[in-house]
């Protein structure tokens, strides 16, 4: 019988394989990676309770290997066999975002992982956008694309082989492992060469920038990877120095005493090199590097607060700089609860409960009231990291790596059932499994405590 490695053990040596080929095709990546290593150090030797808070809640050793990647694929077959090829990796398809409201043609999923512990040791996600083909006006461009489409193969089949291995065999060995990281990484590799003509590419990027960067080549290129850190607008003012040129805005939520969701910026796409068809150069867009820094998750009604305030922070901050964009959003944000305690109280975020040793040590308990059993120490609570993204915060991302202001909304809206259809599954609701966590984690510290759950 042969010995499988875990789906966890897979993902942590392609994330990290993957991070190394960017870094050697994206030299700037590299110096994002250091620069936010440097501020993520800086930032606990001056917060020393954030890092003790970090370390007691077991973040502080995936902080080092976290990153998220994202691509573009073009058909229903590709993303089908991405959740297959994802699905090696103990990452299955989480939230469904449709971008085309904000003017960009696809709508999209994040594969990641979903446990706790696989979390801990590894979050890597990649956020994968299916082009909406049926958005494009001329039939005759959206027929040339489909054909285009029709006749690439994104995978080797050294990776279709091993895919389908891990489904009869239910993982893969040691060795088989190796094979797949090398196989599977081949596509997520950059082309400098296009497998159209120079005049195929700019019809396409006429209709839309990001047709033509999904339909022109060989394959879905990574176009970003995405380190944590815990300091957003640090990184963002350092940037320039370092050499790289940032996008105007963070997006998301202001900076808080109790982190929201998620913060995120980029340095902008670089131009490059591109040899087309019939032997003539050119360039594309499409490259770059982000940050992020994650929050707390929210529940449907922290959620319904965040998305009211950033409509109407929104109408205030078109065209602003990123500091007065971000006092903006601070004023805005006053009305949205800032203490853990308070957050808890009205139901905004999600919470982990964990008996304390007090608590375990502790007789009979007539308390039942969940925030007395906090403040009398016999249970503590910590903010469940928000693990996913967010659609406007997205749509900001694409549009400023897109090069051009926001383009207008496409008439067609979200259409969730056709994307799981060419997934070939559903997507997992992204609340439910936050809802989970909290639920089963309060369950098993009431239990602890001799204390029936509630209801
Ligand atoms: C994806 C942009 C969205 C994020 O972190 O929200 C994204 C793309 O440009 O393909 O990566
Ligand atoms: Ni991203």
């Amino acid at each position: 019988m042969t010995t499988l490695v875990s789906h966890h053990e897979i993902r942590d040596r392609f994330s990290k394989a993957m991070s190394a080929m960017y870094q050697a095709e994206v030299p700037q990546y590299e110096t994002l990676l250091e620069l936010v290593a440097e501020v993520n150090r800086e930032t606990l030797e001056r917060d020393t309770e954030l890092a003790e808070r970090l370390e007691a809640h077991d973040e502080l050793n995936r902080l080092g290997v976290e990153r998220h990647g994202a691509i573009r694929v073009g058909s229903a077959e590709e993303l089908a066999m991405l959740r297959r090829l994802f699905a090696v990796m103990g990452m299955v398809p989480v939230g469904y975002y449709d971008l085309s409201e904000a003017g960009v043609p696809v709508h999209s999923t994040a594969f990641r992982p979903i446990d706790d512990e696989a979390l801990a040791r590894n979050p890597f996600r990649v956020f994968t956008s299916l082009l909406r083909l049926e958005l494009i006006e001329s039939p005759e461009l959206r027929e040339r694309a489909a054909g285009i489409l029709a006749a690439r193969d994104i995978f080797t089949s050294g990776a279709r082989e091993l895919i389908a291995l891990n489904e009869t065999q239910g993982g893969l060995s040691d060795e088989q492992a190796e094979r797949f990281v090398k196989e599977a990484l081949e596509t997520f590799r950059w082309h400098r060469d296009a497998t159209v003509d120079l005049d195929t590419y700019e019809a396409l990027h006429a209709e839309h920038r990001l047709i033509a960067d999904v339909v022109c080549f060989r394959g879905p290129h990574i176009n970003h990877l995405t380190p944590r850190t815990l300091d957003i607008d640090e990184v963002q003012r350092r940037m320039p120095a370092a050499g790289m040129n940032p996008k105007e805005v963070i997006e998301g939520p202001p900076r808080r005493a109790c982190p929201i969701l998620l913060r995120q910026t980029s340095f902008k796409a670089l131009e490059e090199p591109i040899r087309f068809a019939g032997d003539r150069q050119g360039t594309h867009t499409a490259r770059f590097g982000e940050i992020e820094q994650r929050g707390v998750a929210l529940t449907a009604k922290g959620r319904a607060l965040y998305d009211r305030l950033l409509g109407e922070s929104r109408r205030r901050t078109a065209g602003l700089t990123n500091e007065e964009h971000q006092r903006v959003l601070a004023e805005v944000f006053a009305d949205f609860p800032d203490t853990e305690a308070e957050l808890r109280r009205q139901g905004l975020a999600f919470f982990e409960y964990r008996t304390t040793e007090a608590g375990r040590e502790a007789g009979p308990i007539a308390e039942t009231e969940v925030e007395r059993l906090i403040e009398q120490g016999l249970i503590t609570a910590r903010p469940i990291t928000y693990e996913d993204f967010l659609p406007v915060s997205a749509a900001g991302i694409f549009q400023s790596n897109l090069g051009g202001d926001g383009s207008e909304a496409y008439a067609g809206h979200a259409n969730r059932e056709a994307f799981e259809e060419a997934l070939g599954a559903p997507v997992t609701d992204e609340l439910t499994l936050y809802a989970e966590r909290e639920r089963s984690s309060l369950d098993a510290a009431l239990t602890s405590l001799g204390i029936p759950p509630v209801r």
